[in-house]
């Protein structure tokens, strides 16, 4: 019998990880976590030393960051076919990494009012935050899910960027953001998930 721990909190990006486990149908412990107190305990900074949430703790094995483990946990629980074939993950990489690196810097950047020089926008990352929203909207406007045809655990973490984006004005409200957020709010896992987190705040 495998054990799987969740760190997190309701009012975080725990809520991501909360709707992957969900999906995965896997048996697993929640430990909330407060900010700036049990977040910052000796045990905890044992499992993640940067002291965030979410974490997860799979049968000794720590796995931190949303992205690593929306993938890993479609890896280890394959009968939820969560990850495409090996042979097929080029666009679940791709968009993964898209959402962990361009769009969280992007969204997060802009939000707090960090302006990358128009001189430097060449050596940063994402370039700007316009194209980023551009290349996703580009993507999104051709394809029902972010790889493709059928639902992946990318979409679960490029879902919520762009679910909790809208929610809170971090992306644009575009037609083909909201027509895929449209999608995914009505999957049974992101509901169970948001009730989860709810009782758990409350
Ligand atoms: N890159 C991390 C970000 C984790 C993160 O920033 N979590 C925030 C909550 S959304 C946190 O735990 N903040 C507490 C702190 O920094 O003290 C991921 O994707 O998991």
């Amino acid at each position: 019998m495998s054990q799987l721990d969740f760190y997190t909190n309701p009012q975080s990006r725990g809520r991501m990880i909360r709707w992957m486990l969900e999906e995965t149908g896997a048996d697993y412990e929640t430990h909330i976590l407060t900010y700036n107190d049990t977040m910052k305990s000796e045990d905890y900074l044992a499992i993640n030393p940067m002291g965030k949430v979410p974490a997860i703790v799979h049968d000794g094995r720590v796995v931190t960051e949303c992205a690593a483990i929306c993938a890993y946990l479609a890896d280890v629980f394959p009968e939820a076919a969560l990850a495409p074939a090996v042979d097929d993950r080029a666009s679940y990489y791709r968009w993964l990494f898209f959402a962990a690196g361009p769009l969280e810097a992007a969204t997060v950047n802009r939000a707090f009012g960090f302006v990358v020089p128009a001189d430097r926008e060449r050596a940063v990352g994402y370039g700007t935050f316009e194209h980023v929203m551009d290349t996703l909207d580009m993507r999104l406007s051709e394809s029902p899910y972010i790889t493709g045809d059928h639902f992946t655990a990318a979409d679960v973490y490029v879902g919520s960027h762009v679910i909790w984006g809208i929610k809170f004005n971090m992306v644009e409200t575009r037609a083909s953001f909201q027509d895929y957020a449209e999608k995914l709010v009505v999957r049974p896992a992101f509901i169970r998930a948001n009730q989860l987190d709810e009782e758990a705040a409350a």
